[in-house]
């Protein structure tokens, strides 16, 4: 399958480009043959193995929904064509172009699951309560502890005011970032792509966890997922990802969020966000082996990528340190 994706920057991923990112993603490199040899499969017969630490499967209440294709295109912003590093392309920022994520929230408990209230205020001001579905849901919302752990993916309820709610699963102390992705439905900023955040303090003796060295591959549920491409930052390139367990190549991922496979990635150090999900829409539950990515990693560095996939009605975390050239 094809499938391409689009970075955080919201001018760029609204570009109007995206058939041509489909068509640069038909470009998919060939994959060694992984090694793998796992104990159990990535299906029915993982009976709630763990996942990797750091990551977090407990907070996806809508694992099992299907999604129609991302929505969301636009104009492309003249002002800034090409420019990296601008304000708003990392998610970094709690507010661009009028459109803000607020909260008064900074501080969350540990220890128990917990409930995060915020909402994006538009131009004029006022909560926004009007957002387009993109991949099934009008917004999408991330969990990262500065070190790229306790990843968590969800998406919250919206109150007929415009107050959202996230409810988290347990937070390790530490910082957190809570990101949300949106598109306005109208307005000055209808069609556009956003994604703000803002940073929560957990109180309690943190500990860092180091990032794992950047690798290949990584396994999650026993699946083995191999992921190929050499990246450079700013720059468009392929990313393919290959499924297998025991060995064999995966066949049967169910769609999730409308695709066949949803990939988040941070920036080791700031935690810089970007999205690459797929455009072409999920059909049957025949996916993989597989998957292709149309990668555009703003910074150089490594990057801590979030690759979810459903098979056998479960939702699996894979994650691992990818490095983007500079
Ligand atoms: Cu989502």
């Amino acid at each position: 399958m094809s499938v391409s994706a689009r970075s955080a920057r919201p001018a760029r991923s609204a570009r109007p480009g995206r058939p041509a990112l489909r068509r640069r993603a038909l470009v998919s490199a060939g994959l060694s043959a992984a090694l793998a040899l796992t104990l159990a499969a990535c299906g029915s017969s993982s009976q709630g193995s763990p996942s990797l630490p750091g990551t977090d499967h407990g907070a996806m209440p809508s694992a099992g929904a299907s999604m129609p294709s991302p929505g969301g295109s636009g104009h492309e912003d003249p002002s800034m064509p090409g420019m990296d590093g601008m304000p708003g392309d990392d998610g970094l920022s709690d507010s661009l172009d009028g459109y803000r994520l607020t909260s008064s929230d900074a501080a969350l408990p540990s220890g128990r699951p917990a409930a995060y209230r915020f909402a994006v205020t538009g131009p004029d001001g006022r909560p926004v309560t009007a957002f387009a579905v993109d991949q099934t849901e009008r917004l999408h919302f991330y969990a990262i502890r500065s070190d790229l752990t306790g990843f968590q993916h969800l998406h919250p309820t919206m109150a007929e005011d415009g107050t959202w709610t996230a409810s988290l699963s347990t937070l390790a102390p530490g910082s957190w970032r809570m990101f949300a992705t949106f598109t306005p439905a109208g307005g000055p900023g209808g069609s556009k792509d956003f994604v703000l955040s803002r940073t929560v303090t957990v109180p309690g003796t943190s500990r860092t966890t180091t990032l794992p060295a950047a690798a290949g591959t990584t396994t999650v549920d026993g699946c083995t997922v191999t992921v190929q491409g050499d990246l450079t930052a700013g720059m468009e390139h392929p990313l393919t990802v290959r499924l297998t367990r025991n060995g064999e190549p995966v066949t049967d991922l169910q769609p999730y969020l409308g695709t066949y496979a949803h990939l988040t990635a941070f920036h080791a150090g700031d935690a810089a966000f970007a999205h690459l999900h797929p455009t072409t829409p999920a059909s049957g539950d025949e996916g993989g082996p597989d998957l292709s990515f149309h990668a555009e990693l703003p910074a150089p560095g490594n990057w801590r990528l979030f690759l979810q996939f459903r098979t056998a009605g479960r939702v699996h975390t894979a994650a691992l340190t990818l490095h983007v050239a500079g």
